[in-house]
């Protein structure tokens, strides 16, 4: 269905037809405009991006782009078409009509999963919002826009949710979603990664690489919910999402590849000798590795989980891609997980099945991130370099879920908190280590110029040149 861009908030949801609707987020939607402009982008409010918008929600809706200031971005209400007769496919309710309208005994956990997911998309901006000033290239800088104006999107989208379904809780929650902010003493945002400044370039291509796989993931499940309207909304996101996560992987690799390069140059492995000559180590790359795989990890919640269970049961929220499962009901069988014993060792328990949904998840989720270091490695072996990097254990530097308390080495060994307190910046970056990479971010804003810490991307957005004007400074 294509986009009706006539109307003050683009929509393909009929939002004239509604009035009191309409008027509701005509109302929000200047209040969400001042926090873009307070909390978004510093610096490059009124300067020409080139970015895209969706023309219409199937595969062939990308097709404009073109010079926009940020504050003009359309941004609006858009859901996947419905698939007629669509049946809850999982849980108690599996066979049943998919709701079109919030049935009341889940009318909270429903609220809670909205306004849980609503909250990181404007949280992640808040995030990254000074990033602008450092960017290793125009062609990076509008990247990091393009994230930023979606994921302001996507927070219109379970506005729309709140606004649509919820009454006038929703209408206070949306409000809320304004009021919290990234890293805010007395109004944080709810999960504690969206706390976090992002504020080098490195811990951006991470963050798009293994947090926004997250949330690859948790829409993922959110898009088989038997609630109709988040289902549909959901699915528009994930397409929006592949960008960011495209961001995260040819960062990452960039980095790699321009150090490998490096290596070459100098003809020296040594990483003082490459941090020397202006690039990134690879045993430091993987220490950022370790770093924020962890942290994305505990964004799945706990690995035997009644909330999981109950949304699973109740079909508000599914397994990232239910159809490829033969039972999808879930409530005989049981999973094994790792439990783990006050001296650190472990043990295999089965739990309930509906129970495991988060580990189920996270381990699709951990093969997913597999794929990109794959790719990276690939690289480094074309160089002629000898080293390979790799995703720690599930059980590292973790705070959420059985392995919580616990200390285990980046291969999923057991060590006492002395030892790991010890032997730590082995494995994730010391401050000294992240100063330095904070140092190596200058920025670099000529067109076609780039940073010496990474290579320049292969090719450049929609068929341009690498070297084109991407923002017009
Ligand atoms: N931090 O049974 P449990 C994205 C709480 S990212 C703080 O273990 P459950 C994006 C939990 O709330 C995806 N608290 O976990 C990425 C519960 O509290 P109560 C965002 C946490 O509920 C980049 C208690 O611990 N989407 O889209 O099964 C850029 C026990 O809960 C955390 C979603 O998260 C944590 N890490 O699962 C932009 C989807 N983990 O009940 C965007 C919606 C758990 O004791 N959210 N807790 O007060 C959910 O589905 C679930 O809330 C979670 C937790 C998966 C987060």
């Amino acid at each position: 269905m294509s986009i009706d861009y006539t109307q003050k908030i683009p929509n393909n949801v009929q939002l004239s037809d509604d009035k009191q609707l309409q008027r509701a987020l005509e109302k929000w939607q200047p209040h969400f405009l001042d926090w873009w402009k307070e909390m978004g982008p510093e610096g490059f409010q009124q300067k020409d991006v080139y970015l895209r918008t969706a023309t219409s929600v199937d595969a062939k809706g990308w097709a404009s782009y073109g010079m926009t200031k940020m504050p003009d971005y359309r941004w609006g209400i858009f859901l996947a078409d419905q698939v007629p007769d669509r049946k809850i496919g999982f849980g108690d309710h599996m066979g049943e009509a998919a709701w079109q309208q919030v049935p009341g005994e889940f009318r909270s956990d429903l609220r809670r999963l909205i306004v849980t997911q609503g909250d990181t998309e404007p949280a992640s901006v808040e995030q990254q919002r000074l990033l602008g000033q450092t960017c290793p290239s125009l062609y990076d800088l509008r990247n990091l826009f393009q994230v930023n104006v979606e994921e302001g999107r996507h927070l219109w989208a379970m506005v729309y949710l709140l606004h649509a379904y919820f009454g006038r809780d929703g209408r206070e929650e949306a409000e809320e979603l304004l009021q919290r902010h990234s890293g805010d003493r007395n109004k944080p945002r709810i999960l504690s990664t969206f706390n976090e400044p992002i504020d080098d370039w490195l811990s951006f291509f991470c963050f798009t690489y293994f947090t926004d796989r997250d949330g690859k993931y948790q829409l993922k499940m959110l898009a088989e919910s038997g609630f109709d309207p988040l289902s549909r909304t959901c699915r528009f996101m994930l397409t929006e999402e592949a960008h960011h996560m495209f961001v995260g992987e040819t960062g990452l690799g960039r980095v790699i590849k321009r150090a490998v390069e490096v290596m070459n140059e100098i003809k020296s492995g040594d990483p003082a000798a490459v941090r020397g000559a202006g690039a990134i180590d690879l045993p430091l790359m993987q220490k950022y590795i370790n770093f924020w795989f962890s942290s994305a990890q505990d964004l799945f919640g706990s690995d035997t989980s009644t909330n999981a269970a109950n949304y699973f049961a109740n079909g508000l929220k599914g397994r990232p891609d239910e159809d490829q499962y033969q039972d999808h009901v879930a409530k005989d069988a049981t999973y094994e997980i790792e439990e783990v014993g006050d001296d650190g060792s472990i043990k295999t328990v089965a739990i309930p099945l509906r129970n495991a949904m988060n580990v189920i998840a996270r381990r699709a989720y951990i093969k997913d991130c597999d794929i990109g270091v794959q790719r990276w490695n690939r690289v480094i072996k074309k160089a002629g370099v000898d080293f390979a990097l790799k995703l720690p254990s599930e059980r590292f530097r973790r705070t959420v879920g059985v392995y919580a308390g616990h200390h285990f080495t980046p291969d999923g060994k057991p060590v006492a908190a002395a030892e790991w307190e010890a032997r730590k910046y082995g494995w994730i970056p010391s401050p000294d280590e992240r100063a330095f990479v904070k140092g190596l971010m200058r920025q670099v804003t000529e067109p076609g110029k780039i940073a010496g810490w990474i290579a320049p991307p292969d090719r450049g957005i929609n068929n341009l040149a690498v070297e084109h004007e991407y923002v017009r400074l």
